[in-house]
């Protein structure tokens, strides 16, 4: 009696223990790398469960510089107009593989770069990276489409080697992000960004889809295993431009090597006039939410934006409606660099002071779902809970 007492004691603890490992399993959301720092596998975690309460807003270069200023310290254009920075930072090391590499190609020295990072860090944001690099085979810029550049890069390529120096400068600043407690700060890694568009060297028309896959298996795997990078979240980032799941997924390099999926996309047409941008941000969200549940990855769009913001409630008519109920991790406009000599146009995607669309900018800040730095430090992104 007794040991039938014991075995059945036994039997429901291990029944027990199974059914918990197995829900664990099922309900935890797993990073590719799985050697990432605790903080990293803490922040992607979190956002996971962040994302069904709302999304992070983020902003490109935002600490560096904004509309009509260059470099004041904790300024942000964000900030000025509604007390909070936001919740994410998006960077870029395109220069950083030049032989001067101070300075990235917009002008943000690195060293600059770094302490912004460190900084919003501390202050409880998120930190997201892409690499507008040059181009290897020829030492033009990105935009240089030059054909058969990654080929030229892949293992046994002409400019491989060259290509794995320029990888050794990424890490080199990746592993240089610490927190005071010299643990890595947690980036989302966007390599390769809007990599369906044809601008750039790395896009379908120079390159096959299984050479793209080994290129960011390549470099996956050389961040991580060679250079030991364990603090990267890696974004998988098409351009808007895809109709099926399948044309999304085409050149997806597999679920152990992606975190995330996005596109970018940006407002051309007039929205007074019409409400395609809305509803077609809505259509691509549907399909990369498909997508994502089929790969259990998260959602975000990268980068968008309506440059210089010419219509007033742009905010909670137009981008907040396409979000919707999509539960995406982050949105991220892009840059606030001012007259742009080159266009001779306003270059900018968030409203300054006096800007026509700041009261309603200040609307969508109050807005429930989303959520700028205050919000993100509230959540303690970086603990697991
Ligand atoms: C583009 C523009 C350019 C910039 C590039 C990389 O969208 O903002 O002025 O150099 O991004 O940041």
């Amino acid at each position: 009696m007794k040991k039938q007492l014991l075995y059945k004691f036994f039997f429901t603890i291990f029944f027990l223990c199974t059914y918990c490992l197995l829900y664990s399993q099922e309900t935890s959301f797993i990073l590719s790398d799985k050697n990432g720092t605790a903080e990293t596998k803490a922040l992607y975690q979190n956002l996971k469960t962040l994302s069904a309460k709302g999304y992070l807003f983020g902003h490109q270069d935002d600490l560096a510089y904004g509309v009509n200023w260059r470099y004041e310290k904790d300024r942000s254009d964000v900030k000025d107009v509604c007390g909070d920075y936001p919740g994410i930072y998006g960077w870029d090391l395109g220069g950083l593989e030049r032989n001067n590499g101070e300075k990235n190609l917009d002008g943000v020295p690195f060293k600059n770069m770094r302490q912004y990072i460190k900084d919003a860090y501390k202050r409880g944001g998120v930190i997201t990276i892409s690499w507008h690099f040059d181009n290897p085979s020829t030492g033009g810029n990105a935009w240089d489409t030059a054909h058969g550049t990654v080929a030229s890069i892949l293992p046994g390529g002409a400019s491989h080697e060259l290509f794995k120096t320029w990888l050794d400068k990424a890490a080199n600043f990746i592993l240089s992000l610490k927190g005071e407690n010299k643990e890595l700060i947690p980036v989302l890694f966007r390599p390769f960004h809007e990599l369906t568009g044809t601008w750039f060297w790395w896009g379908p028309n120079n390159c096959s889809a299984e050479q793209f896959k080994i290129l960011w298996r390549f470099t996956n795997y050389y961040l991580k295993e060679v250079k030991k990078c364990h603090n990267l979240i890696y974004v998988y980032n098409t351009g808007g431009d895809f109709k099926t799941k399948e044309e999304f997924l085409e050149r997806y390099p597999g679920d152990d090597m992606v975190d995330m999926l996005s596109f970018d996309t940006y407002q051309w047409g007039d929205p007074s006039k019409d409400d395609g941008f809305t509803k077609n941000v809505d259509r691509l969200l549907s399909i990369v939410d498909s997508a994502a549940t089929e790969t259990n990855k998260l959602t975000a769009i990268a980068e968008t934006g309506y440059e210089a913001i010419p219509y007033a409630t742009w905010w909670t008519d137009v981008l907040q409606k396409a979000i919707g109920n999509h539960n995406i991790a982050y949105v991220l406009l892009w840059r606030n660099h001012g007259y742009n000599e080159w266009s001779k146009k306003m270059h900018y995607y968030v409203p300054n002071k006096g800007q026509v669309s700041e009261k309603d900018f200040i609307k969508f800040y109050e807005a429930e779902k989303t959520l700028f730095e205050k919000d993100a430090a509230k959540e303690n992104l970086y603990k697991a809970h």
